[in-house]
């Protein structure tokens, strides 16, 4: 094949690419390409710098949701499909950067998921983990192999990998929460496997309150063997996180960084509360400005309480309770507080900590 215009145009866009290579030279190899390509064959070097790039890339961007603006869609969507129909009636929240992908960021899933009175998410199970935190609502459940719990606003609920679960809202409004999974990660490994239960609901066979009372006191019963890698504890309830991070502020000095943030533990081994989930709560005192921070893991922040403002990149994002935004890979950002602000966060950093990715950088050190 005699090299021609797209060929030139091509070996042109790689010369912007991989500044090395010989424009002309390149062109004369658009033949080799071909032949190779129909054998299943690729050149590296046409692609080696965008496969191994000097810093992360990431295709996701500083991006932030109103609660105010997101919660009438959520009540529409109500109109529109049961539970029932929809199995999960979830608005997927999607970065601006990764359309049509059902990703937060580019490992991390975030929706809203909407239960009205009455109705049950029937159950399943699936290798994908799943967290919940509640956003608003009372007393509706989560039920997770044969054991409820019910939610409060602020709760951080653990969904482990493989077990049953259904939701269900007995109360008399409707439950709104976020839900955070894995299943990005999962798909990258091909590691995907789901089940429907054959009822609408799975069995009860442990008390209400029973992970607590085995796991949540500081103390486990003797001679437990754990299989799972996640936390026995089913719910961190809101009031006993906040509780913490209060005392905490009455005696530490906020961190220049994270000013007060307690990270979510699994007591068996003290590591994170889930295997691909790493799940925080951060206090940010009023009038309190956290110096710029970056690191491999993209994270979703949630507001709890409070109000503040965070720069992320080039992007201000002002916030309020209940408003979700995200800070991605390697992008510096910092928060000012504007009232005592309580915000939840989680990333995919207890991921890349076990393959010894992961990578910090705090500016002044
Ligand atoms: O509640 O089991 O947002 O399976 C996405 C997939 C929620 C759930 C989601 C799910 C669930």
């Amino acid at each position: 094949m005699k090299p021609d215009n797209s060929a030139h145009r091509e070996a042109g866009v790689l010369a912007g690419i991989v500044p090395s290579v010989n424009l002309a030279a390149e062109a004369g190899r658009m033949d080799f390409y071909e032949r190779a390509r129909s054998r299943n064959l690729a050149p590296l070097w046409r692609v080696l710098h965008g496969l191994v790039t000097d810093r992360p890339a990431p295709r996701c961007v500083p991006a932030m949701w109103r609660y105010a603006e997101v919660r009438p869609y959520l009540m529409e969507a109500c109109q529109l499909i049961s539970t029932g129909e929809a199995e999960r009636r979830v608005m997927v929240l999607e970065n601006p950067g990764l359309p049509g992908e059902s990703r937060i960021t580019q490992s991390l899933f975030a929706g809203l998921q909407i239960i009205l009175p009455g109705e049950i998410a029937p159950a399943h199970k699936h290798v994908a983990s799943a967290l919940r935190f509640i956003i608003e609502g009372h007393k509706a459940y989560t039920a997770v192999a044969g054991e409820r719990t019910m939610m409060e606003p602020g709760d951080f609920v653990i969904t482990p990998s493989m077990t049953w679960h259904d939701h269900g809202n007995e109360s008399d409004a409707p439950m709104v929460w976020l839900d955070g999974l894995d299943m990005h990660i999962v798909n990258l490994m091909c590691a995907s496997f789901r089940e429907g239960y054959p009822g609408k609901v799975h069995p009860l066979d442990r008390p209400e309150g029973a992970a607590m009372a085995e796991a949540g006191h500081n103390l486990l019963p003797v001679d437990q063997v754990y299989a799972s890698q996640t936390s026995p504890i089913f719910n961190y309830p809101y009031k006993r996180t906040r509780e913490a991070l209060d005392q905490l502020a009455r005696f530490r000095a906020a961190d220049a960084w994270h000013a007060y943030k307690m990270k979510y533990i699994n007591p068996v081994n003290g590591g994170w509360a889930m295997p691909t989930l790493s799940t925080w709560m951060q206090l940010i005192p009023r009038g309190f400005n956290t110096a710029s921070y970056r690191s491999t893991d993209s994270a979703v922040f949630t507001v709890v309480e409070g109000t503040g403002s965070s720069k992320i990149g080039a992007e201000t994002f002002d916030w309020g309770p209940h408003d979700i935004f995200v800070a991605p890979s390697w992008v510096a950002h910092e928060h000012t507080a504007s009232s005592d602000a309580v915000v939840f966060i989680y990333s995919d950093r207890v991921v890349q900590e076990k393959l010894d990715f992961w990578r910090e950088e705090k500016a002044g050190v």
